[in-house]
């Protein structure tokens, strides 16, 4: 039987560089373990009813019997029961297998971003008990005004239902919460996320590294 592979996770603001850096991470793993296939993913996934209803609502986008709802314990379960198909689906099986798994975002921005929007953040890590934990998790910390000015630059429409300012401050000061609170059960690495893209890869890669010696 295959040893279990690694689980690492990518975190951070809207617009801090996690969909840029899990795909770096990706290419670095693949060329340096031949015998190894990492898998990228990423939450919300588009798989499941509950991840497809979380993209219309980031998008704006309603159903004509729906209506906006900006409730914490609403986006909490949608991402929960996400996740645990995503964890049961993709993420357990392929780690059995020896794969690596490379997920853009998980469990912390649950924390963050509903306990931004009013949820108790002990709360939001009781929904997660029993649930696999990554190996690592390397957020990636920006100012909210870098993150705001990356979205701006790279969105052609209406910001996303997350995108505002005031409550990426929430957000931002809740990531500080939460990695407190998860860093002493597990591995939380914070990368400065407002170097060049690729100094902020070198930083990832020296902590991932630390997972394989
Ligand atoms: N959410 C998600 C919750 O509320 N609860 C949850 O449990 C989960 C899982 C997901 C939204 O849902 C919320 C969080 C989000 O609001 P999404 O579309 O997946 O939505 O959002 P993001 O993952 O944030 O995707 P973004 O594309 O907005 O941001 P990324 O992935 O962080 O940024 P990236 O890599 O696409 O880069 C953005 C731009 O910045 C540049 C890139 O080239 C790109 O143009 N850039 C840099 N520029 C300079 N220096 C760097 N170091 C740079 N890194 C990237």
């Amino acid at each position: 039987m295959s040893k279990r592979g690694k689980f690492i996770v990518l975190e951070g603001l809207d617009g801090a560089g996690t969909t840029t850096q899990a795909f770096l991470l990706c290419k670095y793993l693949f060329e340096k373990h031949k015998a190894n296939v990492p898998v990228l993913t990423r939450e919300p996934t588009s798989l499941t009813p509950y991840g497809l209803e979380i993209r219309r609502r980031l998008k704006h986008e309603l159903l004509p019997n729906e209506t906006v709802i900006d409730d914490f314990k609403y986006w909490a379960d949608l991402f929960v029961n996400d996740r645990k198909w995503h964890l049961s689906e993709i993420i357990e099986s392929n780690l059995h297998k020896g794969l690596t798994i490379i997920s853009d975002r998980h469990m912390l921005s649950t924390l963050a971003y509903q306990s931004a929007q009013g949820g108790q953040m002990e709360y939001l890590v009781s929904l997660h008990a029993g649930l696999t934990a990554p190996d690592l998790t390397l957020f990636l910390r920006v100012p909210v005004d870098v993150s705001l000015h990356r979205i701006m630059a790279n969105r052609c429409g209406t910001p996303e239902f997350f995108e505002k300012k005031e409550f990426l401050e929430k957000t931002a000061q809740n990531y500080e919460h939460a990695i407190n609170l998860v860093g002493q059960q597990q591995k939380v690495a914070i990368i400065d996320g407002t170097l060049p893209i690729e100094e902020v890869h070198q930083q990832i890669r020296i902590e991932v590294d630390k997972l394989y010696k």
